[in-house]
């Protein structure tokens, strides 16, 4: 195993988000490879760590001054033994190869939770849609796609949105795939609902990361009413855990965004949370323009220099952080738990380093991964898919009946896991070792391809 890691890092140099990936799910997958050698013998853990194709490509477009851009795309089709590839995209200047192999790695293990038939990818652009006016967005959305239609489609790799890319750049994408290929399919998820989209996707992995986190608190017999919450970001999986969070009786305190973050004393209630969704959604304004609405809240810059972030340095009984990975490093855990808190559900895509969960597990804090707790989001996804193939809409009570008990099921299987293979109570080892044991089933029946 430990030669599998040295091997991905002489092969891999430099791409430290992808091994930090694969190393949290390797620790905890030695159990599963112990008991079952078959595993190790049809080379699992080198196919699974090896992409099945990787594409990067170049995207030039023309912005508003007529000057000529370039920006690089990916795809990383990572494993599609349970069901075609399927993952976001995410636009922001840091993507680079060893993000989108790392979020493409999360995938496979996160849609294998499910419960779905749906492989894993990631995909994006080092492009920085600040700043951009509409016109740029979607000439670039455009040019995008004039390459990536040929390696997706609804049966091959269904693309859907992530940071940076949200309804109006999955509108552009989507009209381009269909000038391209002249045909009206399900090839991208997150779609408007005037064409194809699902009732209840915005909001589903923000809302699956808080049934998530009731479920965990419950096994402690407690619940969500009157808990004070920190929450980082401001974007769509942020804005619909406060929701969510709220609905169910919590008290928000604090929203980010990479300039800076805002601490409200008295909560995020839901008309704050509306002139939030405003601000961000279609005014695409900055998180500190809440204290021009709310005085009382407090706006703290963002300090690079720093190496802790002062957002989680507040009281607090529960985190979700639902901004960027390795937002929660250990200094931050260290001032979470000694704040009180004894909840964090991760929105983000690893959300904390390996340091600082190792202090939740040894502190006995309740720790969700992302893999686990956000996977309401690609969940569904799924039931955009499959409501496409049907031609047919359900209701949203419909889709958030299947999304409730579907998150209830991944809670359920990650306590179940963890305690088959001596960890009781690990929801990432319980995470791992599910995730793991389902793609690999699969990819054993399939033979060596
Ligand atoms: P959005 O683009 O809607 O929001 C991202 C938020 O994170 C913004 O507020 C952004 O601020 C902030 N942010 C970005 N970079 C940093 C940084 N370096 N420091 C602090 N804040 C930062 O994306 P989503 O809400 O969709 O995605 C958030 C996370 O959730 C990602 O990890 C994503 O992969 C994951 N996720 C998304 C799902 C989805 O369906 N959308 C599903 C499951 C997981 P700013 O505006 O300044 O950039
Ligand atoms: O990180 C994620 O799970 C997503 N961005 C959603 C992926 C999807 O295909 O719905």
């Amino acid at each position: 195993m430990s030669g599998i890691m040295e091997s991905i890092q002489e092969r891999d140099p430099g791409e430290h988000e992808f091994h930090q990936a694969v190393e949290e799910v390797m620790d905890t997958v030695k159990p599963v490879l112990d008991r079952n050698p078959e595993y190790v013998r049809a080379g699992i853990l080198q196919r699974l760590t090896e992409p099945d194709r990787v594409i990067t490509f170049r995207v030039p477009w023309i912005d508003d001054e007529g000057r000529v851009r370039v920006n690089r795309g990916f795809r990383i089709q990572m494993n599609n033994a349970i069901g075609p590839y399927k993952g976001g995209l995410r636009f922001h200047p840091s993507v680079n190869l060893s993000i989108m192999k790392f979020l493409a790695f999360e995938q496979v293990m996160k849609n294998a939770l499910t419960t779905l038939h749906l492989g894993g990818a990631k995909g994006g652009a080092d492009f920085e849609p600040k700043g951009k006016s509409d016109h740029e967005v979607m000439r670039f959305c455009q040019s995008f796609m004039t390459e990536l239609f040929r390696h997706i489609g609804p049966d091959t790799d269904v693309p859907e949105g992530g940071i940076g890319v949200g309804a109006r750049e999955i509108g552009y994408l989507f009209g381009m795939y269909k000038k391209l290929q002249n045909e009206f399919t399900g090839m991208i998820t997150g779609k408007s609902l005037g064409w194809g989209g699902s009732l209840v996707r915005t909001q589903a992995p923000g809302y699956g990361v808080v049934y998530f986190a009731v479920e965990m608190l419950a096994t402690r017999n407690d619940t969500l009413e009157g808990k004070t919450c920190l929450v980082s970001g401001a974007g769509n999986v942020a804005q619909h855990t406060a929701e969510k969070i709220i609905e169910m009786g919590g008290k928000v305190l604090t929203l980010s965004d990479s300039s800076g973050y805002i601490y409200d004393e008295e909560g995020i209630d839901r008309k704050k949370l509306d002139f939030v969704k405003h601000l961000k959604n279609i005014k695409r304004g900055r998180i500190e323009e809440y204290t021009a609405a709310y005085p009382q809240a407090v706006y703290t810059e963002a300090d690079t220099g720093l190496d802790y972030n002062p957002l989680w340095d507040h009281w607090a009984d529960c985190a979700f952080p639902c901004a960027i990975q390795n937002d929660i490093q250990a200094k931050d855990a260290y001032n979470l738990i000694n704040h009180g808190t004894k909840l964090v559900c991760e929105g983000a895509d690893m959300a904390s380093t390996p340091e600082a969960v190792a202090i939740f597990r040894d502190k006995k804090i309740l720790y969700a991964p992302s893999k686990a707790a956000n996977a309401g989001g690609v969940a569904v996804s799924g039931l955009e898919m499959a409501q496409n193939s049907m031609r047919l809409s359900w209701t949203a009570e419909e889709i958030d009946n299947r999304l409730k008990p579907i998150m209830k099921g991944i809670h359920r299987t990650c306590l179940q896991a963890a305690a088959e293979y001596g960890e009781p109570g690990n929801y990432l080892a319980g995470a791992n070792i599910a995730g793991f044991i389902r793609v690999v089933n699969a990819m054993l029946d399939q033979g060596v391809v």
